[in-house]
């Protein structure tokens, strides 16, 4: 290409046009060939990365909401808590390097991504631009939704995501009726590497995050509300499921239904009815497919509306559950 670049006033210009950006006042040359970075020490580095995601690990060991998977429905939730309870800590525990669940594409790898309205409210509070079909509306990527709803969620102070990190078991404690039924108190916690690793290794034992409003000796702290866990993790796969597996095979009261074939209106519908409080397990809530899995539903397939409406829907739960 024969493009002619000139400098005018330190302003980069390709053939006569000024080209800005952001360092269009840092460049000197047209080359670039006088361009550096500030320096910087390897150890610099290293401290500014553990320092705070050991101070992160301190600040969160005990959490007031434990949000288990961060795909769609469970950052829609995070989003609504988040924004309306910035006392409240949060963490997010994601299994995967990458969060977004199942949401960076729609449905057979497919971009757009559909939501039936009125799932359309949560895009424009959001600011995310779509397509309105009526009934419907078309986001040109589903990648757009993910990405908007991800970075507003990580900008909120509370709020902190542990990613790589695989919630692998359930702190209990007895229920407060006192029968064989159980609590859930916190979450048992490691890197996904590691947890896959389990059946090839020594024991390479967990660390944990402990829901608010327990005592030393483990004891429900009567003076302040109890912490608890929204779990997002998505139906059965590697780590699908975890919680309604987990909780069924640990009390007896509980069933898993398992998910139900493809009926995208019934399923759509039941899935935001059924999101919210575990029966009988005042610390625990689902949303998203998980809630298909505990509740014996149909799968949607791709459309997300229930997936964000779900996590709005739990998200209102817990914030009663602050509120009362
Ligand atoms: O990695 C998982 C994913 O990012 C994560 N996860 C699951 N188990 C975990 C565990 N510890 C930590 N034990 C865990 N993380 O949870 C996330 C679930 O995201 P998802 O997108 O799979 O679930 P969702 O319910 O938010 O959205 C489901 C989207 C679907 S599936 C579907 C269908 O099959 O019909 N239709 C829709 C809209």
């Amino acid at each position: 290409m024969s493009t002619t670049q000139t400098q005018t006033q330190n302003k980069l210009s390709v053939q006569s046009q000024s080209v800005e950006h952001c360092l269009s006042d840092v460049v000197k040359q047209d080359d670039w060939s006088d361009f550096a970075f500030a320096p910087i020490r390897e150890a610099t580095v290293s401290r500014a990365m553990t320092s705070r995601y050991f101070k992160d690990l301190d600040k969160f060991a005990v959490s007031d909401v434990v949000i288990i998977g961060a795909g769609s429905s469970g950052l829609s939730a995070a989003y609504v808590i988040a924004k309306n309870r910035p006392d409240l800590k949060i963490a997010i525990i994601e299994a995967n390097v990458a969060p977004g669940g199942g949401c960076w594409l729609g449905g057979q790898l497919f971009s757009a991504m559909i939501m039936r309205k009125p799932a359309d409210k949560f895009l424009d509070e959001l600011n995310i631009p779509y397509e309105d079909e009526g009934h419907y509306v078309v986001v040109k990527h589903a990648a757009l939704f993910m990405s908007t709803v991800l970075s507003e969620v990580l900008k909120f102070p509370n709020v902190k995501m542990f990613n790589a990190t695989a919630v692998e078991d359930l702190v209990t404690r007895p229920a407060d009726d006192n029968s064989q039924h159980v609590n859930v108190a916190g979450v048992v916690t490691n890197w996904t590497l590691v947890t896959q690793n389990h059946d090839t290794q020594s024991c390479m034992d967990p660390n944990v995050i402990e829901l608010s409003g327990y005592k030393d000796n483990g004891e429900r702290d009567l003076s302040q509300k109890h912490g608890v866990i929204l779990s997002c993790c998505g139906h059965d796969g590697p780590f699908g499921a975890f919680t309604v597996k987990r909780m069924a095979s640990i009390d007896s009261s509980k069933s898993y239904a398992g998910m139900k074939g493809l009926d995208m209106n019934r399923a759509e519908d039941a899935v935001v009815k059924n999101a919210g409080a575990y029966d009988k397990v005042g610390s625990v809530y689902f949303a998203g497919m998980e809630v298909a899995e505990h509740a014996g539903l149909n799968r949607m397939g791709p459309t997300f509306g229930a997936m964000a409406v779900s996590g709005i829907k739990a998200a209102e739960d817990i914030l009663k559950h602050f509120a009362a």
